[in-house]
């Protein structure tokens, strides 16, 4: 079968299905822009899904790669992680090649958006896959004859067969702000982080690739543009008060997130900013 691009409906939203010769598979939703599957070429599924995500648009699909802006998490007077996770995007782009298959999905400011940001932009989010690499491009264009300044993220919830046996390689040396801990600033000295309690990390300035290994199979991941790294996961007590998830969800997903935080992105009015989240199946 050569690369194609079908419009689908998932669960209830439109989407689009991107595969490759090679048997990869992403579905974006249009809602969001929210990539909510990706299967390297022979599979298993490597992003986490919740079986109680919503996807009525009333609150953002819970898992998958949801898109914050203009503001991180509660980080301002904004609703949480911003607006453009529950806006429809359009779609405006979708090209195949030999193995590859890409498309580009855009959303531009509305009235209800400048009248919470007072701000016109463009976001275009472009999700690429190749082989056993999943490429998501997050371009902000600031439209305004004025600068503004934003946080983003690409929110990703990786799928894990159990996060306990699951290690992180590549924080060694870094300062991170520690959420479960007021925001302190912590050192990582560790060689690897496991996750075996709450874990909500903001890592400062992260210019090497991470590693998340699991017993059989590991994950390359690589970032540019976006200078943090927000590692999380809401352990027991917070994941069984996530009404959208289930209460061991917390179990088989951890988010490692490249993220525009630390450092709001202060964009001159006419220019574009880029950030970059690369995923390869090992
Ligand atoms: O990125 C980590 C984080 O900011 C956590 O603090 C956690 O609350 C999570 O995002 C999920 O946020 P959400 O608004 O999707 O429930």
């Amino acid at each position: 079968m050569p690369a194609a691009i079908e419009t689908i409906d998932f669960h209830g939203q439109p989407a689009l299905r991107l595969a490759t010769a090679s048997g990869a598979q992403a579905v974006v939703l249009l809602l969001g822009a929210q990539v909510v599957s990706w299967t390297p070429p022979g599979g298993p599924e490597r992003l986490y899904l919740s079986e109680r995500a919503a996807f009525d648009g009333s609150a953002a699909v819970r898992g998958g790669v949801p898109v914050c802006f203009p503001q991180f998490a509660a980080r301002g007077p904004l609703p949480r992680h911003g607006f453009v996770r529950t806006m429809p995007w359009s779609v405006e782009t979708q090209r195949t090649g030999t193995d590859f298959a890409l498309a580009t999905l855009r959303c531009t400011d509305t009235e209800a958006t400048r009248a919470l940001w007072p701000h016109r932009f463009a976001l275009e989010l472009t999700v690429a896959i190749e082989e056993s690499r999943l490429d998501l491009e997050l371009e902000v264009v600031n439209e305004d004859d004025a600068p503004f300044s934003f946080t983003a993220a690409l929110h990703t919830y990786l799928k894990v067969r159990e996060v306990e046996e699951t290690r992180i390689e590549g924080l060694y040396g870094l300062d991170y702000e520690d959420s479960t801990d007021a925001g302190r600033l912590h050192h990582d000295s560790g060689d690897v982080l496991l996750i075996e309690s709450e874990t909500d990390r903001i890592y400062r300035e992260v210019a090497r690739p991470l590693l998340v290994r699991e017993y059989d199979r590991s994950l390359g991941i690589n970032q540019e543009g976006f200078h943090d790294v927000v590692v999380w996961n809401p352990w027991e007590e917070r994941c069984a008060a996530l009404a959208d998830m289930p209460d061991r969800g917390f179990r088989h997903m951890l988010c490692v997130e490249a993220a525009a935080v630390h450092a709001p992105i202060e964009l001159e009015a006419g220019l574009n900013w880029w950030g970059r989240q690369t995923l390869v199946a090992l």
